[in-house]
């Protein structure tokens, strides 16, 4: 479980420099073809290992941090939603299993209300489910509403609380409505195979495979704004995964070379490679997620928040320490109310 490894060795580092976990933010990449989710150190691009210990995980789309916590992968080629524990990469259960409705999962999002609803590729509709037991709710977009042909992995509930979908074979971006699902009409009326959306600030981007690039739009009227990351810039082909990192550079991988690429966030200025295509079998990387970085009250670093963490405080009790969490000087009963506070985190 080379996952597991690599986060001990973050954890050594700790204990020799405290400063090392402030930097701990780690890279999810779906890897599609690969049947795998891999994980690097966000900071430095190394491979840190990948999700482990799913019993079905093939052609994962989107991975997405749920409202409970956990990671939620979509497993196109399984017809299932998977989750895992962000922290330390373990499967934790299948959240939506087959004969649910599914026919080719390509992604996941919640409504305001917290059900969760996931993009059906084969069947051109969005399912329904219940956000804490995952039960089937039956369709909120019905099969080709609007024309939807190809629902995909950026399908996300935007900031106004309507779904916005990336219908791949009809080249647009359709809009529906967030409470009843019905369609509300084209967001993006002509988008070359559109993928992952994300809204940010007043802005939407999208990846754009035919178009090599990443497209801006107006994230309340859907006007243009043009090309953020221009067709081909920096080597760009196919663009399918894309996030913002920590860093607010703009991460984006291409689905022929198999690279993430970089981009200044503001400018959308190419950077050069993150990570070289191959890098732990990556193939097909088709969605990123930056995940939260480990609680700090977590103080031995095994991803629980429990006795051990709180012996290490008691231990560094009424001096300096790992655990002095405000900064104070001092390890004291402020420290110890915040490590409750996370108790059992994990
Ligand atoms: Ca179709
Ligand atoms: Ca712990
Ligand atoms: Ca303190």
């Amino acid at each position: 479980m080379p996952f597991h490894v690599a986060a001990s060795a973050v954890v050594l580092a700790a204990v020799s420099s405290a400063v090392v976990l402030a930097d701990d933010s780690t890279l999810a990449v779906s890897s599609f073809s690969a049947n795998a989710v891999l994980t690097f150190d966000a900071a430095t691009s190394e491979l840190l290992g990948s999700l482990v210990g799913a019993p079905a995980l093939g052609g994962p789309l989107c991975a997405r941090i749920g409202p409970d916590g956990l990671l939620y992968v979509a497993s196109e080629a399984t017809n299932s939603i998977l989750r895992f524990d962000p922290c330390d990469g373990a499967f934790v259960d299948v959240f939506i299993g087959p004969g649910n409705g599914l026919n080719g999962p390509t992604g996941i999002t919640w409504t305001a209300s917290g059900d969760a609803l996931v993009p059906s590729f084969n069947s051109d509709s969005v399912l329904r489910y219940h956000g804490t037991t995952g039960a089937f709710l039956g369709a909120f977009v019905t099969t080709g509403s609007g024309g939807l042909n190809g629902p995909d992995n950026g399908t996300i509930v935007g900031p106004d609380g309507h779904l916005y979908v990336p219908s791949y074979w009809q080249n647009r971006i359709n809009r529906y409505n967030g409470t009843t699902g019905a369609f509300m009409g084209a967001f993006v009326a002509a988008i070359g195979r559109p993928r992952v959306l994300i809204f940010q600030g007043n802005t939407l981007y999208v990846t754009t495979e035919t178009g090599d690039g990443v497209l801006s739009y107006n994230a309340t009227n859907g006007q243009s704004q043009g090309f953020f990351v221009a067709a081909g810039a920096g080597g760009l082909d196919l663009p399918i995964g894309m996030a913002f990192g920590p860093d607010g550079d703009l991460y984006v991988a291409s689905g022929s070379q198999h690279h993430v690429y970089r981009y200044d966030g503001t400018t959308g200025a190419a950077k050069g490679i993150f990570i070289q295509g191959g890098t732990g079998g990556l193939t097909t990387p088709a969605f990123l997620t930056f995940l939260p970085p480990r609680p700090t009250e977590d103080l031995d670093g095994d991803c629980v928040v429990n006795g051990a963490d709180l012996g290490v405080l008691l231990g560094e009790w009424g001096g300096a320490g790992t655990a002095d969490f405000d900064g104070s000087g001092t390890v004291d009963g402020a420290d110890l109310g915040r490590l409750l506070g996370a108790w059992s985190v994990g």
